[in-house]
């Protein structure tokens, strides 16, 4: 089978729309080239350049893998070719994508990866590197230099393996060459991201240079998003089909629902592509967006990850089709509405009603698996936040304490019928050896967990209310299942 390729494009079904974009020249650097970067920034870009009758203006993007060579492997043998397949149960749209130029592997392709990102014309450094790729302390926000991967890039900061130490690295080489920003765009489910960011990369310069911390405070912009749109990881599945429909080999196919949102704070200190005419919303606020988001549809989502799980539920979607679970997340959400500031243009029922069919789409498997990965990093902005506003307005919280003892239960490493859960966590040691301490007494492994001030804080644990009721979801867990301890839950008023 021939493999997708420029050369190849006039050979795709007439029903396959070819790239409606092909920059010219790279004014983007991404940093994790991920299915989600590619299913969601890629096609605004593409889509942006197209309707600005400009489909080659010098907005291609320069994909940067920090970690592993595999997407820049099969992107690299492709032009930055790829198909996005829109799946839904109205049926599947395919397309290939044009402003992916160029691919690199950070691990042996570093002098081209620096020279991209000191280059004058790269205006835009994008990130989407999971909730773990940033060094930071997850309950603080702050810096940990002693990160795994901070601390060696602050012993070497001239060979940086980090995102931040990269970053940090180009801008010092931008500032003694030809003196011109760019500005940080952080595409991950971080709260505040864009200021999340920059206070790492502010505080990882100041333990190098004052001086170029300064430069960089005064010259470097870095608004915050909100990104959305559903995407599962590629499986062999997926490209084999895909294969048979677009008649050629793609071995970099992404699929996703075809819903897509992306809200951009507007500050740009060397231009933009011009997203607004794909639909991305530019705004000086969007913290409102951001939080609706995070802890409605990632909190709901989170939440059926851990019960779905236990309750042998391999896919969100699976997860949704259960009346119980359903009439759960609902719940969960009204649980968390009054901490939301909806924005104007938002009807927050509907959106809440919307999230419900996104996940119950049969057409999209997505692991509960998945989604459980990285919990420590995700619980923070996706309950734990919305536990300390109802405890503060003495709102209930019984619906979130549920999901964070599904959490525990999760990361306890065994399920319901006893066979060990594969936990994907930057603290999965931890847990296994709190469980170990901990195996067979279900209040004792929950004080524990909440003693992980990296997740908890020092607030939550000593929160008799909030403890109490994980302590007690936690124990019905172990004793009744997810199923049976959801439907309970529904019971309560
Ligand atoms: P993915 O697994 O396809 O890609 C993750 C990328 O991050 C890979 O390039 C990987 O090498 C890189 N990475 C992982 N750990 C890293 C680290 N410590 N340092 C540097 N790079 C690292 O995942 P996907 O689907 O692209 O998601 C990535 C992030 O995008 C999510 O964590 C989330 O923040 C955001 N996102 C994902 C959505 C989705 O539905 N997949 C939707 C909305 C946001
Ligand atoms: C998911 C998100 O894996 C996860 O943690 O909750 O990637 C989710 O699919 C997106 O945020 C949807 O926009």
């Amino acid at each position: 089978m021939i493999r997708l390729a420029e050369t190849e494009l006039g050979a795709l079904p007439a029903t396959i729309a070819a790239p409606s974009a092909r920059p010219d020249g790279i004014g983007i650097v991404h940093l994790g080239l991920g299915a989600f970067h590619r299913a969601h920034q890629v096609e605004f870009t593409d889509d942006a350049l197209n309707r600005s009758g400009a489909p080659a203006a010098p907005w291609g993007v320069c994909g940067v893998s920090l970690k592993t060579a595999g997407a820049r492997d099969r992107l690299a043998a492709q032009d930055g070719l790829y198909t996005l397949v829109h799946r839904s149960e109205q049926g599947t749209q395919r397309r290939i994508l044009g402003s992916l130029r160029e691919a690199r592997f950070l691990g042996d392709e570093r002098h081209e990866v620096h020279a991209r990102l000191a280059a004058p014309e790269t205006a835009i450094v994008s990130l989407t590197i999971t909730e773990k790729g940033y060094g930071h302390d997850p309950a603080t926000g702050r810096l940990d230099p002693a990160h795994p991967e901070i601390a060696p890039d602050l012993v070497d900061p001239e060979h940086p393996r980090s995102a931040v130490g990269l970053i940090v690295a180009s801008l010092d080489a931008r500032r003694l060459s030809h003196g011109r920003p760019y500005t940080v765009l952080c595409c991950d489910n971080l709260p505040h991201n864009g200021a999340l960011v920059r206070g790492l990369v502010l505080a990882f310069a100041r333990r190098r240079d004052e001086a170029l911390a300064a430069w960089i405070e005064r010259h470097v912009a870095f608004p915050s998003t909100m990104v959305d749109r559903i995407v599962p990881a590629t499986t062999e599945a997926d490209i084999e089909e895909n294969d048979r429909a677009i008649g050629m080999h793609d071995a970099a196919v992404v699929v996703c629902e075809p819903f897509r949102q992306w809200v951009i704070e507007d500050a740009f200190v060397a231009g933009r592509p011009p997203w607004e005419l794909a639909g991305a919303e530019l705004v000086s606020d969007v913290a409102p967006f951001e939080t609706m988001k995070l802890r409605l549809l990632n909190g709901s989502h989170s939440a059926f990850a851990y019960l779905g799980y236990l309750a042998g539920h391999e896919f969100v979607y699976q997860v949704a089709a259960q009346p119980a679970f359903a009439a759960y997340m609902r719940a969960l959400m009204a649980e968390a509405a009054p901490t939301i500031r909806v924005p104007a243009s938002v009807d927050l029922s509907a959106y809440r009603e919307a999230l419900v069919r996104r996940f119950g789409n049969p057409a999209l498997p997505h692991r509960t698996k998945q989604i459980a990965m990285d919990g420590s990093q995700k619980l923070p902005q996706r309950m734990l936040a919305t536990v300390r506003e109802n405890l503060d307005a003495g709102r209930p919280v019984a619906r979130l304490a549920l999901a964070v003892a599904a959490w525990m239960r999760y990361v306890a490493g065994v399920d319901e019928q006893g066979a060990p859960i594969e936990v994907a966590d930057p603290l999965k040691a931890e847990f296994a050896a709190i469980a170990q301490r901990h195996r067979g007494d279900p209040r004792a492994l929950c004080d524990a967990l909440l003693a992980l001030r990296a997740i908890f804080g020092d607030d939550l644990p000593r929160d008799p209310r909030f403890a109490a009721a994980v302590r007690g979801w936690l124990e019905a867990l172990f004793r009744d299942g997810a199923a049976r301890t959801v439907a309970a839950c529904n019971q309560r008023d």
